[in-house]
Parts: C-alpha cells; sequence; structure tokens
C-alpha cells in the first residue's frame, strides 16, 4: 500500500511540474509557436460514456479535491452541449470535453474533426442542427479538406471514452461506427487512448477478470490503440474517494496522453513542408491571421516502430489515395520499448 501510495505520489509531482518540452525538443517549431502553447487532451466518446466523469476524476487525482469542472449527466443537466476547455491550474495542458456521439453519423463526423482541428473552439455551442449540419456537409467526408489553425490551437491526443457495458461495444457495433475516424487520426499522427469507464460495474458481475480481458481485446481492435494505452477505471463519483488504484491509473493515463501530445506536435512539426517558414501564433492571434494549410498526409500511416516508410498501397479513402506521396523514409528517434506513436498497434 505504502508503495502504491509513492507510485502515486511520484506521478502527481511529474505531472504537477510538467512544461512544454519536458519530452520532446521542438526542432522544428516555427518562432513563436510554442509560446503558450498547451498540450490539448480531447475527450471523445458515446453519449454517457463517461467523458464529463474522467476529467472530474483527473482533477481529483492531482489533488484538486474541491475542483469538478465538467458538467456531468448527474448534475441534472443533459450531459455536455458545448465544448468545453479544462486548465490544469498552473500545467500547460487543457482538457477538452465534447458532446457525446450517437451513431457517429456524417454530423457528429464533421463535428469531431471540426474540434480536431481546432475549427471549433472552445465554448461553442455543439447543437446538432441544419446549422452543423451544412458545416458537415461543406467539409465533406474528410477533415483533410479543412483549412486548420495554427498547430497550437488543434487537439494533440486523443483519450477514447468507452462504457464497459455500453450493449453496442459489446455486441461490436463501434467497430463500424469508428473505424473511419480512427484512420484518419493515425494518418494526422494523433495517439489515441482508450479508457473503458464504469469498471466498478464489472468488478460487481459475474467473472470480472474474464470480461475485463474479453472488454480490454474489444477495444484494441475498435480503438486501434496499443495494448498498453488501453486503461480500465471507475470514475470517482464521490469528490471524496477515489480508490488508489484507479487514482495510479489516472495519473498513468495522464503522464502517457502528455508524452504523446508532445510527440504528436513535434512530429506534424517535423513533417510540415515548409517548417520556420513564418511566425505562427497561438489562438488570440488566429482569428485574424490566415495561414497556408500545413501539407498533410504527405506520408503514409506510421507502421513500423523505428523506420516509418511511406506510400502505402492499402490505403482505402479515395480523397487521400489522390494526394501526393513522398517516397523518403520518416525516420524517428523512438526510446526502447516505445512505438511510433502514430502506429496504434504494436
Ligand atoms: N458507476 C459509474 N458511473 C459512472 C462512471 N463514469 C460516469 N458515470 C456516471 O454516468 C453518467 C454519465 O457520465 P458523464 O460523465 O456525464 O458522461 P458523458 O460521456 O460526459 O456524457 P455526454 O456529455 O452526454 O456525452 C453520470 O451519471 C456519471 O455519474 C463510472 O465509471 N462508474
Ligand atoms: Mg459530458
Amino acid at each position: 500500500m505504502a508503495e502504491l501510495e509513492d507510485e502515486i505520489s511520484s506521478l502527481c509531482n511529474e505531472i504537477h511540474e510538467f512544461k512544454i518540452g519536458t519530452f520532446e525538443n521542438f526542432h522544428d517549431a516555427m518562432e513563436g509557436e510554442m509560446e503558450s502553447c498547451c498540450v490539448n487532451i480531447v475527450f471523445f466518446g458515446m453519449a454517457g460514456s463517461g467523458k464529463s466523469a474522467l476529467i472530474n476524476t483527473i482533477f481529483q487525482s492531482l489533488g484538486y479535491k474541491d475542483m469538478n469542472p465538467a458538467v456531468t449527466q448527474t448534475t441534472g443537466k443533459e450531459g455536455t452541449k458545448v465544448l468545453d476547455r479544462f486548465f490544469l491550474p498552473g500545467n500547460p495542458i487543457a482538457l477538452i470535453d465534447t458532446r457525446g456521439y450517437f451513431s457517429m453519423d456524417t454530423k457528429e463526423e464533421g463535428e469531431l474533426f471540426r474540434i480536431l482541428f481546432g475549427i471549433d473552439r472552445p465554448g461553442d455551442d455543439l447543437t446538432r442542427d441544419d446549422k452543423s449540419a451544412l458545416k458537415a456537409k461543406a467539409a465533406g467526408q474528410g477533415a483533410h479538406k479543412l483549412e486548420k489553425p495554427p498547430l497550437a490551437d488543434q487537439m494533440h491526443v486523443v483519450i477514447w471514452v468507452i462504457k464497459a457495458n455500453d450493449i453496442r461495444f459489446e455486441m461490436g457495433q463501434y467497430r463500424e461506427i469508428i473505424k473511419y475516424v480512427q484512420d484518419q487520426l493515425r494518418e494526422e499522427i494523433i495517439t489515441t487512448l482508450t479508457v473503458i469507464t464504469f469498471d466498478d460495474e464489472v468488478q460487481r458481475g459475474p467473472n470480472a477478470d474474464e470480461k475485463r480481458k474479453r472488454l480490454k481485446e474489444a477495444a484494441i481492435e475498435v480503438t486501434g490503440s496499443d495494448r498498453k494505452n488501453v486503461f480500465m477505471i471507475a470514475n470517482s463519483l464521490s469528490e471524496k474517494y477515489l480508490d488508489p488504484v484507479y487514482k495510479k491509473r489516472v495519473l498513468e493515463l495522464m503522464k502517457k496522453a502528455l508524452t504523446c501530445g508532445e510527440r504528436s506536435i513535434r512530429m506534424r512539426q517535423n513533417k510540415r513542408e515548409s517548417p520556420k517558414k513564418e511566425n505562427r501564433h497561438s489562438e488570440s492571434a488566429a482569428s485574424e491571421l490566415k495561414y497556408p494549410t500545413p501539407v498533410e498526409h504527405e506520408y503514409e500511416p506510421l507502421t513500423d516502430d523505428r523506420k516509418c516508410k511511406s506510400l502505402s498501397s492499402d490505403f482505402k479513402s479515395p480523397d487521400l489515395s489522390q494526394s501526393k506521396r513522398s517516397t523518403e523514409t520518416f525516420e524517428m528517434e523512438l526510446n526502447d520499448n516505445e512505438h511510433c506513436l502514430a502506429c496504434s498497434k504494436s
């Protein structure tokens, strides 16, 4: 127990001390690009899967006992309807809460990509009406068609939240729902971490360990997350108590999100066609300045731990197949035992 407490305290300290550049060197950053840049961690998932509760659990795990910033369904409200952003006090870390999905139709998918690329801004209404249908139609199916704001305003890591006892998940329907999104995230070099919530209910049911194993396997297949990027937790429903085992997992999730987020920023900077060409500023200036869309899809989704070669013959998206592909080899320095972040499977 004392060992667990030590691990928790050490993880907590590491996160509290996090500054941009803790895990990566941003050699290819444009002048001014990293100033006031946060690691943007976005939470996606089906409605009611526990995204907002997870944000509150993260605050609790980091010792902010009196903070429950995200609106959960238990507060008598319907759930998240506005794109919300919560900063961890004193850290360049932003947690972005989104509205839950129901079917991942074109409206919902379009909304997901607009959030991912910083086109929908914190505070924006996420009502899915005719206006959002028009926006989705205008972009078409394919996020690469959207003009993107500066990288600092885009999302850098995705946490996909799945409710353990969601029947659609158990029946394998999620696979269809998020396949296209998963391909796009990989293409954009954005790692997906998966959190399976409601572990307390799994624990109470029969054959809990067996069920956990099955759920984990299914999650790996559905979200494309690496095995070590799947976390099973029970959210903290009372402000007072969170099981230390879950607390440690939540802190490990956060540390992983920060390393993945920083690496996504570095790799996306590295793959830009003309880095350092011009100053890029963050959010405040973003509304006034128009930057050329960074050249995306230069390289195929990365597939190997140490070398990521381009030119995929089996990449399915018709739109992407028309985009320019480089024949160069894209090499990355990875630490031992680490996987290329863009690779979802080891
Ligand atoms: N037992 C249990 N309940 C949970 C857990 N996580 C969330 N809940 C409850 O499930 C309900 C939905 O949680 P939210 O966090 O509001 O879900 P959401 O994904 O943000 O929902 P939307 O914003 O509508 O998409 C709330 O009543 C939470 O208290 C969990 O791990 N275990
Ligand atoms: Mg919510």
